[in-house]
């Protein structure tokens, strides 16, 4: 990567707006403050940051708030105060990331490769400085290579944000990490504020959050590799992904699918623990021709639409598209939990 083209594409004043995808993660966020903190440090630019979609999971609430991460709404964006702006974590064809209108765009910071539901036309647009790379676990990875190409040392909030993201996208460098996010995640865990981190590690919970749970586990199935998660209305599209994660930990099961219902999209996450596998493909089959994804490695994300399909009927495509693509159309499921099995007691 030619890291001085970054330098050349930045206006010489004004302030920047930064943003990334619907509902940001961790990493998004910790991408956005640390491109914040080298701006400012760097190149004397003031930066502001909007955010779109609600932030629900605790984790990343408790991060936006102890770390302060202060953003504008949506709406709320003069196109005219702004020189340029700045996408980190996503692309701005991507399907779920919208930037404001009216910014010239100076470029785009992602480890996400391409999707399919991306708008070609936006692509072939010229952007000056556009840096993708799946060699990187985290985004967050790739702005702390950029802080250290110029020589800039993040402060506690930076790295604390930085490391968040390093370690969230790459489940502390268990999943898909490269040597980049080696090198970042050892350097900004030095930096990081530790009681910070134990506090964004271990937020306390609303009480929806544990209906939802139940909810999961009386909808798990399991179909031989698979464990299957058709949910109906969820509290936030992160809740599709934190299930399916938390459902891949079932032992004898290699794939973890999950969907369900959030802000007219029907979310869907696939993950996988085998070392080689490719989320990727799978769910874009999945998906088929009504939704959009991406993913790496071991993870995939995508949605569909509840505008020309009902849940039911999304639900239904889902469902039958995931056991033909793990060869299980035939089979009979068996539930992830007996409601009669195990305890012995029941009457
Ligand atoms: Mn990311």
């Amino acid at each position: 990567m030619d890291f001085d083209s970054f330098a050349k594409a930045l206006p010489e004043s004004g302030q920047v707006l930064l943003c990334t995808h619907r509902h940001p993660d961790p990493d998004g966020l910790g991408a956005m403050v640390g491109m914040a903190y080298l701006l400012e440090q760097r190149f004397g630019l003031a930066s502001a940051m909007v955010l779109e979609g609600r932030i629900r999971r605790a984790e990343n609430v408790a991060m936006r708030e102890l770390l302060e991460i202060r953003a504008l709404p949506k709406g709320g964006v003069d196109p005219a105060a702004y020189a340029g702006l700045i996408v980190v974590d996503s692309q701005p064809h991507f399907t779920h990331t919208h930037p404001p209108g009216g910014v010239p765009l100076i470029g785009f910071i992602d480890h996400h490769l391409g999707s399919v539901g991306e708008n070609q036309d936006d692509q072939e647009t010229e952007v000056p400085f556009r840096w993708v790379d799946d060699s990187y676990g985290a985004t967050s990875t790739m702005v702390d290579h950029l802080l250290r190409h110029y020589g800039v040392e993040p402060d506690v909030r930076t790295a604390t944000a930085l490391f968040c993201g390093v370690r969230y996208d790459t489940n502390n460098l268990l999943r898909g990490a490269t040597e980049f996010d080696e090198i970042s995640f050892r350097r900004l865990e030095q930096q990081a504020d530790r009681k910070l981190l134990g506090a964004i590690d271990q937020p306390s919970l609303p009480r929806e959050y544990f209906r939802q749970i139940r909810e999961a586990l009386d909808a798990g199935e399991v179909f031989g590799p698979l464990v299957l998660t058709i949910l109906g209305e969820v509290n936030s599209p992160e809740s599709v992904a934190e299930v399916a994660d938390w459902f891949l930990r079932l032992k004898g099961q290699t794939w973890s699918l999950a969907g369900g219902a959030s802000e007219g999209r029907y979310q869907v996450s696939l993950r996988s623990d085998l070392p080689d596998a490719d989320a990727y493909p799978v769910l874009r089959f999945i998906l088929g021709e009504q939704g959009a994804c991406g993913g790496h490695g071991r993870m995939a994300g995508g949605q569909i639409p509840l505008t020309e399909y009902s849940l039911e009927e999304v639900q239904a495509m889902v469902r039958r598209r995931a056991l033909e693509a793990f060869e299980q159309v035939d089979v009979a499921s068996s539930p992830l939990v007996s409601r009669t099995q195990g305890s012995g007691k029941n009457p």
